[in-house]
């Protein structure tokens, strides 16, 4: 029966469909018909958990309560975000910047929620970019972007950024390799296997403030390092991550990185390899990466090239790290809530290895090694397995637990979610998913005490499933009850962007300390206007300066002559309410830039580059009240040269300036 299973998969590789998703039967598991209750939160009411779903290709994080599946909040990351201003306007565009300039756009695919013993602390939320090597840092006191770190020496920021249990580092790894930034990247990329190298980041987080730095990186074998999680209890030294392509393959991967059998889960003491770092067991290389920072208390951010990193070569310093096969091209690496058993997801194999950290321990004791890879150590499979889930379903990806002892392990081909016990490796229960599954998120599921109540699977297609859209179609999340020993389906509502991993947290957690707003004395930004008294527009050469109340309903200054074309406008818009929700918007006729939308106490600036000469309105975007229509004014531009004098209105008088 297994064989026929095996040449199945073998056979259905040849035609080169094994990735593509079947689709299960239309009918389906009928929705459990309490459905409605379950998910039901009551106009007024407040869901039970946030749920933090990383945006995929759009670059951000969406907020939904859960049950309920209501978007409660986008948070624009790593793509510059038209709605609310973030990378457009001058507080925020520092954000976006790289060693290779400014990159308006990524990929985000896995959040992580700082950890204090391998429980939510509700301080931050981490993210990572893909495409740009970044992790970024989100402050959950006010849902915004606080730090982005760039990565130098990699290439498709995938196994990241995976949280160690009190925060210690963010581990991100690369799922390229390439020549590394320090060496001479141009060389013939058929020189792949000697002059190509995987690095794995350590980014260490300052205790108290959450600042990011980068540690120390390991240069590992030319490997595609996937997916990690890190351990928690006696693990709680260790960061593991799966690794596919151990061919070291460099053309088409879909047949050359399938050949092995077993590829690797790497198991890093990262303990050990940081004490190396400290004790310069490593070599400290150039390579340039952005360092970008949001400064809540001035509502400005900054961007700086940072040029030293310390990298351990794991083929001359390699006893803190060990690979442990894995049977076939490896996705998705989940540790257990008790930190004992790690499992790996082979999206060509056709079990669920389950690995046992004491046995690896203890092969480690024992040398029970398979020989070296590069000089690192390969730990016998027998002797790390705890076992093996038979027959589990096709193409596994990721793996997430309850409280009980449960895994939930998602299926893209077979689209399915299948639920197994971690030490007995029985199936207990599977379900279909519409359609094509990618990860898959129990409430809590990362910690040491998942919250269980539901498991969400964010779905790739979304065919037949809602009303049609043109050849673009939504991604989707499909919430189940998993209270009982039969997983329900009870919602289904569309995602934002493609969702891949998600984190849920009970939401006593976070909104206790959700911040209202900022008072105009905790605002240090140096272009903000305490009251509309201190309105003015200052010209300084060609700069001019625009400092600009926002209150209901009135903009001030409201007319504003004497801007000249070849002048560069910043205008710096304060809105001066104080009082939680009363945002105030900005924008410009013809301006080739981004409205902004003013928090109130805070200060943003919006650049503007006149190129026509006339009148030019500006208005308030966001309807603040009754008169809202009547926030507007005018900007008049004159050409170049020409003798306009400088003036602006408040209250209807004209106010000259007289400098
Ligand atoms: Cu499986 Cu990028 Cu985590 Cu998506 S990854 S599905
Ligand atoms: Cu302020 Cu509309």
């Amino acid at each position: 029966m297994k064989k026929v299973f095996v040449m199945t998969i073998a056979a259905a590789l040849v035609m080169g469909c094994i990735l593509q998703s079947c689709r299960p039967n239309k009918k389906g598991p009928s929705v459990d018909e309490n459905a409605a209750q379950k998910a039901y939160v009551a106009p007024g009411q407040y869901d039970e958990f946030y749920d933090f779903v990383s945006g995929g290709f759009s670059g951000q994080v969406a907020v939904y309560g859960i049950p309920s599946g209501r978007l409660l909040k986008v948070i624009p990351v790593f793509s510059q975000n038209g709605e609310n201003g973030y990378g457009y306007n001058e507080n925020t565009k520092a954000m976006l910047e790289t060693s290779f300039g400014f990159v308006p756009w990524d990929d985000s695919h896995h959040v992580q929620l700082s950890l204090t013993d391998a429980m939510y602390d509700g301080r931050w939320a981490f993210i990572n970019a893909n495409n740009t090597p970044r992790v970024a840092r989100i402050d959950l006191k006010t849902f915004q972007t606080t730090e982005i770190i760039e990565l130098p020496n990699s290439a498709g920021n995938h196994a990241s950024p995976f949280v160690t249990c009190n925060t210690e580092y963010l581990v991100a790894g690369t799922r390229f390799s390439v020549p590394a930034d320090y060496d001479n990247g141009d060389v013939s990329i058929a020189e792949y296997k000697d002059k190509f190298r995987g690095h794995i980041s350590y980014v260490k987080i300052e205790k108290e403030t959450g600042d990011m730095s980068l540690d120390f990186q390991l240069a590992l074998p030319p490997f595609n390092y996937d997916l990690s999680h890190s351990g928690k209890n006696a693990s709680s030294d260790w960061s593991f991550f799966t690794c596919y392509n151990s061919e070291a393959a460099h053309t088409l991967l879909e047949i050359n990185s399938a050949k092995n059998d077993k590829d690797y889960i790497l198991a890093v003491n990262w303990k050990k390899a940081a004490e190396h770092a400290a004790k310069g067991d490593c070599k400290v290389v150039t390579a340039k990466y952005a360092h970008n920072k949001f400064d809540e208390k001035t509502g400005m951010s900054k961007s700086e090239i940072l040029d030293r990193v310390k990298v351990i070569e794991t083929r001359e310093v390699n006893d803190f790290l060990y690979f442990i096969p894995c049977p076939k091209s490896p996705h998705g690496c989940d540790v257990d809530p008790t930190g004992e058993y790690i499992v790996g997801n082979g999206k060509l194999a056709t079990n669920i290895p389950v690995f046992s950290f004491t046995k690896i321990q203890k092969a480690i004791e024992e040398k029970a090694f398979d020989g070296q890879v590069d000089g690192i150590n390969v730990i016998k499979y027998e002797a790390a397995l705890h076992g093996e889930v038979q027959a589990p379903g096709i193409g596994s990806l990721h793996t997430e637990f309850d409280a009980g002892g449960n895994a939930y392990t998602s299926f893209f081909v077979s689209s399915e979610i299948v639920k197994w016990n971690v030490k007995s490796l029985q199936i207990i229960d599977r379900i279909p998913t519409y359609y094509s599954i990618g990860h898959l998120s129990v409430m809590g599921g990362d910690t040491k005490k998942p919250y269980g109540k539901y498991v969400i699977a964010y779905n790739k297609i979304t065919k037949d499933r809602f009303l049609p859209t043109g050849p673009e179609l939504c991604q989707a999340a499909q919430l189940y009850d998993i209270s009982g020993d039969k997983m329900k389906l009870i919602l289904e509502f569309p995602t934002i962007g493609e969702p891949h991993y998600a984190v849920a947290c009970d939401a006593k957690l976070l909104r206790p300390n959700v911040k209202k707003f900022t008072t105009l004395a905790e605002n240090n930004n140096p272009y903000k206007i305490s009251s509309m008294a201190e309105a003015r527009v200052e010209r300084k050469g060609n700069r001019v300066d625009v400092y600009m109340g926002a209150i209901r309903s009135r903009l001030v200054p409201d007319n504003i002559e004497g801007i000249k074309i070849g002048d560069k406008v910043y205008i710096h818009v304060t809105n001066i309410e104080q009082e939680w929700d009363i945002p105030h918007g900005f924008a410009v006729k013809g301006n080739n830039n981004a409205e902004i939308l003013v928090m109130p106490g805070e200060t943003n600036t919006l650049k503007w580059i006149p190129n026509r000469v006339g009148i030019i309105p500006f208005y308030c975007t966001d309807f603040c009240s009754a008169l809202h229509q009547e926030m507007q004014g005018y900007f008049r531009v004159s050409p170049a040269g020409s003798a306009t004098p400088l003036k602006f209105s408040i209250d209807d008088k004209d106010v000259k300036d007289l400098k």
